[in-house]
């Protein structure tokens, strides 16, 4: 039992690990106008892969589809902290939606979706009336964003079945952010395949308003307005929303932030650094920026981006708050992760 169950497992990570691979020739090849660096491909690639076998590594632990848990977050009138469980999506997931999967092994075919539209979803904690863009950020970090006013025209849902069947992992369950192409055409050019987001875990109205987390204390949006700003000029390595060209970053160094809470910067050790994605919050896989370079160099908690003026950073890019990596610092590429969604920071000696 316990063997057939591991070569299950590992059949799934070379099947995923494959299809991370086409993912990013594809996105990078046709997708999209601007086009990465080989050297950031392939970087982009092993990072894809590691954070995959990192992914699989919980995943495969538990029961991904009745232990999945979907958070709905940012701007709402009845914000709730409580996500949604597996018990009450079932509940909701009562619309079926007929189209074509993108993303399916046999693509060409028609699948019936039943799913909770987003609209429903997002009913019971009432919208700030200024947002007007719904984010799906999922597990892996991944992300893709839709107009609000879209999510209220069409049955784009969060998919729990496929044919009356619960969604596999490695095709993008145990939820599944799907689009009704088959009878509302134009959402397929508006929203191509890269919006059929895997494994959702966060439904982020808006932006949502700076949260971060310092040991026992909450930086909000005054409190880094009040530290010094630094601003760079770089290619991020940020995968999804952002122009491929240099572009300006503002915000408030790592080592300015420590120190304003009142932490002392050991000789040694890291800093951690935690993302609202799940993938970015293992405990067994922490994103780890070690002391020295914090200290030597202007690692950046972002706030604002832009080309000429500078704007905050929206959700649609991993906003309100990124990291970010002037190209001095003696980081090496490799454990270089531009974080998106950060919400904390610890230091570990
Ligand atoms: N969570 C998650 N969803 C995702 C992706 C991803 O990397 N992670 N890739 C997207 C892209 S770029 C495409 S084209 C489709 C199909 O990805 P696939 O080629 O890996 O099947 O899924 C989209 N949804
Ligand atoms: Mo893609």
């Amino acid at each position: 039992m316990i063997q057939a169950n591991h070569q299950g497992q590992t059949q799934k990570f070379n099947l995923f690990t494959a299809a991370f691979f086409l993912l990013f020739l594809t996105l990078f090849t046709s997708a999209c106008d601007n086009r990465p660096t080989k050297a950031q491909l392939e970087l982009w690639q092993q990072q894809a892969i590691a954070r995959n076998a990192q992914m699989l590594k919980v995943h495969g632990t538990q029961d991904t589809q009745t232990g999945w848990e979907l958070f709905v977050a940012g701007r709402t009138t009845r914000p709730q902290s409580a996500p949604l469980t597996w018990t009450e999506l079932e509940k909701l997931a009562t619309t079926h939606i007929t189209t074509i999967d993108p993303n399916s092994p046999n693509s060409g075919t028609m699948s019936d979706f039943r799913g909770v539209p987003i609209s429903q979803l997002l009913d019971p904690y009432g919208v700030v009336s200024a947002v007007r863009e719904i984010t799906f950020l999922a597990f892996d970090g991944y992300s893709s964003t839709v107009s609000l006013e879209d999510v209220r025209a069409y049955p784009i849902m969060i998919a729990l079945e496929r044919d009356g069947k619960p969604i596999p992992r490695h095709e993008g369950g145990p939820v599944y952010l799907t689009f009704p192409y088959h009878d509302y055409p134009q959402l397929q050019q508006k929203y191509p395949d890269r919006f059929w987001v895997f494994y959702v875990a966060y439904v982020i109205a808006g932006t949502e308003p700076i949260e971060l987390r310092v040991g026992d204390r909450i930086f909000k949006n005054t409190d880094l307005n009040e530290l010094t700003q630094v601003t760079i000029e770089e290619t991020v390595g940020y995968k999804i929303g952002w122009p491929s060209q240099k572009v300006k970053l503002r915000g408030v160094r790592v080592r300015d932030i420590l120190k304003a809470a009142g932490l002392q910067l050991p000789d040694q050790g890291n800093v951690i650094i935690r993302g609202k994605a799940p993938v970015y919050r293992d405990p067994n896989h922490p994103i780890a920026l070690n002391l020295a370079a914090i200290k030597a160099c202007d690692i950046l908690l972002a706030t604002h981006w832009g080309e000429n003026e500078l704007q905050p950073i929206p959700a649609k890019m991993g906003g309100p708050l990124t990291l970010a990596f002037p190209r001095e610092c003696p980081v090496e590429m490799g454990e270089q992760r531009w974080v998106t969604f950060v919400q904390e920071l610890e230091i570990q000696p």
